[in-house]
């Protein structure tokens, strides 16, 4: 058991770190860093953000007194330091392993997480929530917001910051500047913030300005402080942070946020300041660990690694089905110049990267924006493009209002391609895909497809560029695909599912890769005298109404399967199908029941759902029971 941190060990935190000299905090420092990498290397995780804050969330712990001053960091990704300096060093080397520390902060897990988070830019929202309950409640504590800059290109942090500044609430909002989002950061936001940081002229000016007031007798102190009132004028041309004081706040910065002192000097300005205040800090993603800052994006989030060379310890030996989407895409984008791709910030993640080298000119990485890259993508379709938008099921959840309003009511052809559908594992409960079959078949208009396999994937992709004329949705896991080897892409005809085994005992249905295990349960159980008929359904809406009913019909009864929670899923389908053609066989859904679903491996969170081979296996028993039962009474 690895619990580095021989100093730290004698302190309790974060208390103590009020009482360490600049040099101390030092140590403290490079105690974390050197646990959350060997952390990190054994585990996984997100560990170039986290090192960037280091300093950071040493010199809040010193100034403030969590949990009674409550800090609260956007999407939680970079909560690692924090998370080892408020009670939860022991356990930290379990980190976003089953039953141990999640990899975002969570309330349940401590008192010092006041608010969880994992989806970007709600930060704020939560501090002036968090900071107006406590205005209600006659309550004194600080509330900071940690956010970083790409954080910052999503909507909802201006909308917060919108709001906090017009009502000029009691909050601290902390912009983490290392100018990356997972990759290159984008967008206007990004380029200004870059002006600050790097044109000294900024600061000079800024300072001039400053002693050239305050050196007019009488009036100058007052002239300083007015001038943070005044709006446009001169303050507009020479004080950098301008977009922000526009905005209500009072800019701080930029400082260098690697220097524990100067973050400490800043935020006792800030403490100061009636109303709300930026403080503009700049890091280094990845800062301590030489492959982390010389490759911010691979440590961004990454799989176990080898400590002494950075490099992945499992050698990738299969494609994954974000790989086979990306590949396919570009197949397809070769042959239709109309296809263009958008991504919310996570161009590698969906597996777009090879497109936007290849087609720079088709490519959209519009920030950590999924609403505007959803409504984007609806009006390049009603402009006559191909678009597709390549996104995570659990951040498409944001843009569900733009997919109903804007894409399925105009019947447009945009094309979803909804990867990490169903349980992605280490990243938890912030990260599940588990809602997108209901929020998707919901909506009139959406066709939603889910491949068994990779092979299915490409041709269902194929399908939807070449043949569907309304919004089509294509969700898949986060996994390895089986390794099989890709045929030229093919229609799939429309609704159309596929009948993989005969029976007559018991009628499996399953939709996306959990038809795999489908098919050894139909094989396990025709060892035990049971004879399942398997449907792979394909298409989760519309559903093969003809070769569902057939089957069920001759069956008696039917288990459905999806990696989906039950609720308005698959199944559900299935039985509003049976409801509208009086079909009244004994049914049973498996899927995710009406709950969270926490970390642990994806493959030990689908044993926990019940939707491996042996929880199917187990229902198929109970369900070929009851009807046997039935069949007798
Ligand atoms: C709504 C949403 N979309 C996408 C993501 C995936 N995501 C996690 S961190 C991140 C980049 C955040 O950049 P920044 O705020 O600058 O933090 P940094 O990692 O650079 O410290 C993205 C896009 C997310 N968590 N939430």
């Amino acid at each position: 058991m690895i619990c580095m941190g021989s100093f730290v060990d004698g302190l309790k935190l974060p208390d103590d770190l009020k009482n360490l000299d600049n040099k101390q905090l030092a140590i403290v420092a490079a105690e974390i860093r050197e646990y959350m990498i060997q952390t990190v290397a054994d585990n996984g995780g997100h560990l170039a953000a986290g090192l960037g804050v280091v300093e950071l969330a040493i010199a809040l712990h010193s100034n403030y007194n969590s949990p009674f001053d409550k800090i609260v960091w956007d999407v939680g990704h970079q909560s690692y330091p924090h998370k080892l300096l408020t009670g939860r060093w022991k356990q930290f080397n379990t980190l976003r392993q089953r039953d141990g520390l999640c990899g975002f902060p969570k309330p349940s897990e401590s008192l010092h997480d006041p608010f969880a988070t994992g989806h970007s830019s709600t930060s704020i929202s939560a501090a002036l929530g968090l900071a107006k309950a406590r205005d209600h409640l006659g309550e004194n504590h600080k509330v900071i917001a940690v956010i970083g800059d790409g954080a910052l290109t999503g909507g909802m942090s201006f909308e917060a910051l919108n709001h906090a500044g017009h009502i000029k609430a009691n909050l601290t909002v902390i912009l983490n500047d290392n100018k990356m989002s997972i990759g290159s950061n984008v967008g206007s936001m990004s380029a200004y913030l870059g002006r600050i940081r790097s044109d000294p002229k900024y600061s000079r000016l800024k300072k001039d300005y400053e002693h050239f007031v305050s050196r007019v007798p009488l009036i100058g102190k007052k002239l300083i402080d007015s001038t943070e009132k005044i709006k446009g004028g001169l303050k507009y041309l020479i004080v950098p942070g301008m977009i922000f004081e526009e905005l209500g706040f009072t800019y701080l910065g930029p400082v260098d946020g690697h220097n524990i002192g100067s973050i400490l000097n800043i935020l006792k300005q800030a403490d100061k300041i009636t109303g709300p205040v930026l403080v503009h800090i700049v890091t280094e993603k990845g800062k301590g660990y030489q492959y982390a800052e010389n490759a911010p994006e691979v440590f961004h989030g990454i799989g176990p690694f080898d400590l002494s060379n950075g490099l992945p310890l499992k050698k990738k030996k299969m494609p994954t089905y974000t790989d086979v989407f990306g590949n396919a895409l570009l197949g397809i984008a070769r042959k239709n110049e109309k296809v263009v791709a958008i991504t919310a910030a996570m161009t590698a993640g969906t597996g777009l990267k090879k497109f936007s080298k290849e087609f720079p000119d088709r490519f959209y990485d519009v920030g950590i924006a999924e609403q505007h890259g959803v409504t984007m993508a609806a009006a390049l379709a009603a402009g006559g493009m191909r678009p597709v938008f390549a996104v995570y099921s659990t951040f498409l959840q944001r843009a569900y209002d733009q997919v109903l309003h804007d894409v399925c009511m105009q019947n447009l052809p945009v094309v979803f391609a909804v990867d990490r559908a169903g349980i992605v594992g280490e990243d938890g409960e912030t990260h599940q895909g588990l809602f997108d079959l209901t929020y998707l078949r919901s909506i009139p208009n959406m066709t939603v497809m889910a491949p068994s396999n990779e092979d299915e994937l490409q041709h269902m992709l194929f399908s939807a560029f070449s043949q569907e004329e309304g919004p089509v949705a294509i969700r898949y896991p986060r996994d390895k695909a089986k390794g099989l080897e890709l045929m030229e892409p093919a229609l799939i005809p429309h609704g159309r599912g596929i009948l993989l085994n005969k029976g007559e005992d018991l009628l499996i249905i399953a939709a996306g890769t959990v038809v795999n295990f489908a098919v050894d349960v139909a094989e396990k159980l025709f060892w035990q005298g049971i004879k399942a008929a398997v449907i792979n359904a394909r298409f989760v809406k519309p559903l093969d109404e003809e070769l569902i009913l057939n089957w069920a019909r001759k069956c008696g009864c039917v288990l459905t399967v999806e990696e989906n929670v039950l609720t308005g899923g698959f199944g559900s389908g299935v039985l509003e199908l049976f409801e509208k053609k009086g079909i009244t066989i004994p049914v049973k859904r498996l899927g995710v029941d009406d709950c969270f679903i926490p970390h642990g491996t994806r493959a030990q969170m689908l044993e926990y759902c019940g939707l491996d081979t042996e929880g199917i296996y187990n229902a198929a028993l109970v369900l070929a029971d009851i009807k046997a039962v039935r069949e007798i009474t």
